[in-house]
């Protein structure tokens, strides 16, 4: 019989030397939000859980829309558990901080609930994201300082892909490990361990049509990417097929299994380009790079950048490590 994994089993037998029940039960409490979130999208049903929130359903009641119930869920199951000092959500302006009855704890949360909202009414693929970071002062009550950290001091980071299956992929800096959603028991088990970009890559991921609006640099990436013979580039054009969902973890995720690139680039009114650094494009960074790939702004690591606010902005190029060291080059002389 073949050997079954759960990831409570994966998680106890292979934390990292510093966790001491804590953290193993924090990343326990996110792969119990992302069963809940699944169960919510698979038991609801499209009329249920779909539309604004605010409105009406046949019962008379009001529906939370799901990116909304998401966010509660997360809040909820970490608020009161010891184990956290602070959290931020891409769905809040503010950082949360811990409610004073509850003991703080030594991590911060950070996290976007439900990624690729314009999917969602659609039944197209979406993903939760979250990193974790350790709290910089361990004595006092979370502060902005233990949020704003480069995402290069995470401790922890990973998805849940809401797909044809359920997915929670996870790194704790020792690889990367993918568990697949058994609905039937309710238990994530492992089929994807150490998970790396396989090369050659296959995709490119884009939403060109905003070509008209990026850099010049941008654009002859894009043409290399494409394997395009006109204009002529100074580098030899690779040739790579195109495929773009607009979730971030779908595209990110697929791009892992096959090979790729993901880029959202910086727009000449909008040089901050459109993706979080701290709920997006930090804790896939980290995954990345435990993959084997990379994550850049165009510039520089993504890892490098420390955020000065919560929501901020940064471009994006994620995935194998030689395209993405490609687009750096291209949009040198930007
Ligand atoms: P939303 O959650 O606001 O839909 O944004 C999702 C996202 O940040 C990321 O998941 C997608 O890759 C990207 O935006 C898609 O943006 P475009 O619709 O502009 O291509």
């Amino acid at each position: 019989m073949p050997r079954i994994e759960t990831i409570e089993r994966f998680i106890l037998e292979n934390q990292p030397e510093y966790a001491q029940g804590e953290f193993t039960y924090l990343l326990y409490d996110i792969a119990l939000a992302a069963k809940l979130i699944a169960h919510k999208m698979k038991r609801a049903g499209l009329a249920d859980i779909l539309g604004q929130a605010g409105n009406v359903n046949v019962q008379g009641e009001e529906q939370q829309k799901l990116d909304i119930y998401a966010d509660e869920l997360l809040f909820q199951l970490n608020d009161h558990t010891g184990r956290l000092c602070a959290m931020a959500s891409e769905e809040r302006e503010e950082m949360i901080e811990i409610p004073e009855p509850y003991k703080k704890g030594s991590y911060v949360l950070v996290y976007d609930p439900l990624d690729g909202s314009s999917n969602i009414d659609v039944n197209v693929s979406i993903g939760t994201i979250f990193g974790i970071y350790r709290c910089v002062d361990w004595d006092q009550r979370g502060r902005l300082e233990d949020v704003l950290q480069k995402p290069k001091d995470l401790v922890a980071a990973g998805y849940v892909l809401y797909g044809s299956s359920t997915m929670f992929v996870y790194t704790t800096g020792d690889g990367v490990h993918g568990f697949t959603l058994d609905s039937d028991v309710g238990e994530f088990l492992l089929s994807h361990p150490n998970m790396r970009f396989p090369s050659p890559p296959k995709y490119y991921s884009v939403n060109e049509s905003y070509y008209d609006e990026w850099t010049p640099g941008a654009q002859s990436y894009y043409h290399w990417l494409q394997g395009r013979k006109e204009p002529k580039l100074s580098v030899n054009p690779t040739k790579l097929s195109s495929r773009y969902i607009g979730s971030l973890v779908a595209d990110f995720h697929r791009n892992l299994l096959r090979g790729g690139v993901f880029a959202y680039p910086a727009e000449m009114d909008k040089p901050e380009g459109k993706i979080r650094l701290l709920y997006e494009a930090g804790p896939l960074a980290f995954m990345a790079e435990q993959a084997g790939g990379y994550a850049s702004d165009g510039k520089q690591s993504i890892m490098d950048i420390t955020p000065e606010d919560l929501h901020q902005r940064v471009p994006l190029y994620i995935g194998n490590r030689d395209l993405v060291r490609m687009a750096e080059a291209f949009l040198r002389n930007d």
